[in-house]
């Protein structure tokens, strides 16, 4: 099973994240952030990602970069292996609509090995310091620190009017495109 469970500990924050990647979007998500633990429950469940990540620490800023950080190192697990990045399908993206707002999400999950890539682009016309109980500042930290520990590349591109649907959006395409690239690509191991 393409799974992890990964435990961080710091003077910061504790948080605890477990991923299975070939789940069916069923998730338990408390960081102490409503607007953060909406947009995590988003991602998994139009991801199909069964996640449950329980998190808190000093500060909204260090609770929503470590989760980043832990997820990603629950994803990187989570591909190891013989049966993992190697054979997935790599690539994808995804553009995805909420009512005015549209985000597209392009990703590069990496090839063997899944250590020479990592990289993060984020555009968006996010125009206020605050959404909902997340500053603004902190939805770009927590893209570049999860795909960082990932090594994923992934880009970020988002327009809108209403700040809550761009950065929702945001939060499903990025599931939607690391869906469709986790997905095992059979043919490769043929051709390999
Ligand atoms: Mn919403």
């Amino acid at each position: 099973m393409r799974s992890a469970r990964i435990k961080r500990e710091t003077e910061e924050t504790n948080i605890v994240v477990e991923l299975n990647l070939d789940g069916t979007g069923t998730h338990e998500i408390n960081t102490t952030i409503k607007f953060f633990d909406h947009m995590l429950a988003s991602f998994s469940k139009h991801g199909f990602f069964d996640l449950m990540v329980k998190a808190d620490g000093d500060l909204n800023h260090h609770i929503i970069e470590d989760t980043g950080i832990v997820l990603g190192d629950a994803f990187k697990e989570a591909l190891g292996g013989s049966d993992g990045r190697e054979s997935a399908v790599r690539f994808a993206y995804a553009d995805i609509p909420m009512d005015e707002s549209i985000a597209r999400c392009a990703v590069d999950i990496g090839g063997i090995g899944g250590d020479g890539r990592r990289y993060t682009v984020f555009v968006a016309d996010l125009n206020k310091e605050q959404v909902e109980d997340v500053s603004t500042e902190d939805i770009p930290h927590f893209i570049a620190s999860f795909a960082s520990h990932a090594n994923f590349t992934i880009h970020v591109y988002a327009k809108g009017e209403n700040e809550h649907h761009k950065v929702e959006a945001i939060f499903k395409a990025l599931g939607i495109a690391l869906d469709k690239a986790t997905q095992r690509e059979e043919r490769r191991n043929v051709r390999d």
